[in-house]
This record gives C-alpha cells, structure tokens and sequence, in this order.
C-alpha cells in the first residue's frame, strides 16, 4: 500500500502543464498546487481556519526546525504533526537538507551524513539520511523528503556531480529506512546544478529506485530565471507522468506559471508569507508595497478582484496604518491575501488547464501583471 495516489486527470495540449489529483491520508489535492510554509508548525500569522478559508489544502513544514524545538519526540508525544498543530488537512516535511546547508561554516558533510550546530544555541548535531527519516516518521506528514545536499551556485562541475552522487546515495539509505510507506510518502530529491547532464542521470536514477514522487532541489539559489526555467524543463522529460513533481522552494506569481508550463505540479515558497509582514502585497496588477505614502488615502481593497476576507472588508489606507503603527493585525490580513492571491492563481492555472489555454492566460496574466520582477 502506498500513502498518496497520483491521478493524471488531463495534460494541456499546448504546454507540459497537467491536471491532477494527489489522494492523502488528510485529503485530496487539486494540482498544481502552492503550498504554504509553515516552517514551525504554523502558516506564520495565520490560523488552521483561516487557511482552510483561503483553500489551501496542503502546507509544508521544516524537519531541522522541529527537530531541534521543540524536538520530534514531543511532537510524536503530542499525536504527530497534524494534532500539534491541529492542522487535518495534508503536511509534507522538508528534509532540512535545504536548512542545513544553508548555515555555511556553521556545518560539515561526510559520507555518513552532516554535522552541524543550531542556529538556536549553537548545539552539535549530526542528522543522517536515516535520523532524517526517523524524524519525517515522528512527525507523521503525508508527504516526507529525503535528505539531500543542495549545491550552492555557482558550482564547478566536479563538485555538483560529487554532490549529486552523495545525494543519490542519501536517497538511497533513506529509502530502506523509511517503514511507514502506508501513511507516508516519501520523495527523491532531484539535484544536479545547472548541469544538464547531471540533471538527467540524477533523475533516470531515482526513477530507477522508483519513488511515489520526485521533487526538483537545487534551483532559485542565485541563477537566473532562464537558467532556472530550462533546467526545470529539461528534468520533467525524466520523470514519470503518473508520479507528482515538486519545485523546491519556488513560488513566485511568474514561476508558478512557467514551472506548471514545464510539468511541474506542486510548490512552496516563503515568498508570499515573508513579504506580507513587510507590508508588500500580490495583486493583479504587480506587487503592491502598501506600507507606502502614496497609499495613505487609498480608501480601496488592496486588490479590487480579490475575494479573500481583508480585500472584503479593508482599505488600502487602513492596512498601512496598521503597518505604520506596528499593529499585529496588519501582518494577518497582509497574509491571507497574499495566500489566497497564490491560491486563487493556481485555480485559475487549472482552470486554464482543462479548457486547454495555458499560454492564453499566461499572456493576459502578465500584461497586468507585468514582468517587473523577472
Ligand atoms: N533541497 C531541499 N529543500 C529545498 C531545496 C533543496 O534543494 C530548495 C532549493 N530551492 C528549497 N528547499 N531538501
Ligand atoms: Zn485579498
């Protein structure tokens, strides 16, 4: 028994995009779908309902955050994850490979797996593919990762294939020490820099260890867009059709669109929650920064075609009040609209998807939205 079933309802005639539906043990998920962050067991700002209003049926959270606070164990204590949190729709964890590779000399990688020290205390730890998967099943999300090595770039060709390899190996390790394959589904990581070489043989050979889904690490490190955008085309050819496809850490208005154009069916970024408790908002029409002057007087929705809760209910004027005055409340209803903003384009993408005029609305999306932040 596997814990996620992949339906391929519908492929778009004129781009790789696909219309699917991910089966979990806490629900069915329309893709493509944006997953909000919930690094340490909560959407920042935002409570359970309150995202189950927006529509998010799936959010992700961070396996190095929770195993160093509160620790895996409380949260097996507690019933897992979902309960923690009182969360009952879907959950995928990160493996932290992303997390720990990040604090640069604060860690140090050999073949069993990384020693590192807490960005928290400054404690030593080690996780291995192993304890990584032994924490992904305390946890208890729908979906886990294996531990991988996300390449810094730019990287020389040597070092992302030595990478590459260590990151098969790890998926490999994790693979046989993940038991709970019937509540949990457990992805290969796909790296390989900008190489396109090491992109195929990365992915043909996790194929071959055959995973209920693939993820694409490595990617929106620094490249550029274009680089970014081929090597996601590039590496879907590898992957299977009746598996889902994940884009690590991706999730900006553009990206979302030219990832599902590439195959991709599912993403997570901090993007949309991170900028809204610095007073920038998605709309329409671009990105808003309404903490700015010019919206002092603005007795309008931040968003005249939104349908969430702050765009019903407040103005421009009175949300960058609440930012000048440091007003807690300014940061939730900047979140739930930018969440729901997110979400909404991701329906609008399906929706073009099954009338088949992706790149249609492509086109019409970006003329208002405009392509300042290529
Ligand atoms: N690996 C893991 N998590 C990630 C990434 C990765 O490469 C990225 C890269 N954009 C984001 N999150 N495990
Ligand atoms: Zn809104």
């Amino acid at each position: 028994m596997t814990a996620i079933k992949y339906d391929l309802l519908k492929r778009e005639k004129n781009t790789k995009a696909r219309l699917g539906v991910l089966h979990t043990p806490h629900g069915d998920i329309e893709t493509p779908v944006f997953m909000p962050v919930g690094t340490q067991a909560t959407v920042k700002a935002m409570t359970p309902e309150e995202l189950k209003e927006i529509g998010a049926n799936i959010i992700l959270s961070n396996t190095y955050h929770l195993y160093l606070r509160p620790g895996h164990e409380l949260i097996k204590k507690a019933g897992g994850l979902h309960k923690f949190m009182n969360w009952d729709r879907a959950i995928l964890t990160d493996s932290g490979g992303f997390q720990v590779f990040s604090l640069g000399p604060l860690r140090k990688i050999t073949e069993e797996g990384v020693e590192f020290r807490s960005h928290i205390d400054g404690s030593r730890h080690f996780l291995t593919p192993e304890k990584v998967i032994e924490i992904e099943n305390a946890l208890g999300a729908d979906i886990i990762m294996s531990f991988d090595e996300c390449a810094p770039y730019p990287a020389d060709y040597g070092y992302v294939k030595n990478s590459m390899e260590l990151t098969l190996r790890w998926a490999k390790r994790g693979k046989e020490a993940h038991k709970n394959t019937d509540k949990q589904a457990l992805f290969g990581i796909v790296q390989g820099g900008t190489y396109d070489d090491l992109r195929k043989e990365c992915a043909n050979r996790l194929v071959d260890m055959d995973f209920p889904g693939y993820s694409i690490g490595g990617l929106s490190v620094g490249e550029e867009k274009q680089l970014m955008y081929h090597v996601v085309d590039l590496t879907t050819d590898y992957l299977p059709q009746d598996k889902p496809r994940y884009l690590m850490g991706v999730g900006s208005p553009d990206d979302l669109i030219e990832g599902v154009i590439r195959g991709v069916d599912m993403f997570d970024c901090v993007l949309p929650t991170r900028i809204a408790r610095n007073g920038t908002v998605l709309t329409s029409t671009g990105r808003l920064i309404v903490r700015d002057a010019p919206h002092a007087e603005e007795f309008i929705p931040l968003d005249a075609e939104c349908d969430c809760y702050t765009c019903k209910n407040f103005s421009r004027a009175y949300i960058r009040h609440l930012f000048k005055a440091n007003e807690i409340l300014a940061a939730r209803l900047a979140t739930i609209h930018n969440l729901r903003f997110l979400t909404r384009l991701m329906e609008d993408i399906r929706n073009a998807i099954k009338q088949d005029k992706l790149l249609e609305f492509k086109s019409q999306f970006y003329k208002k939205y405009g392509y300042k932040y290529f």
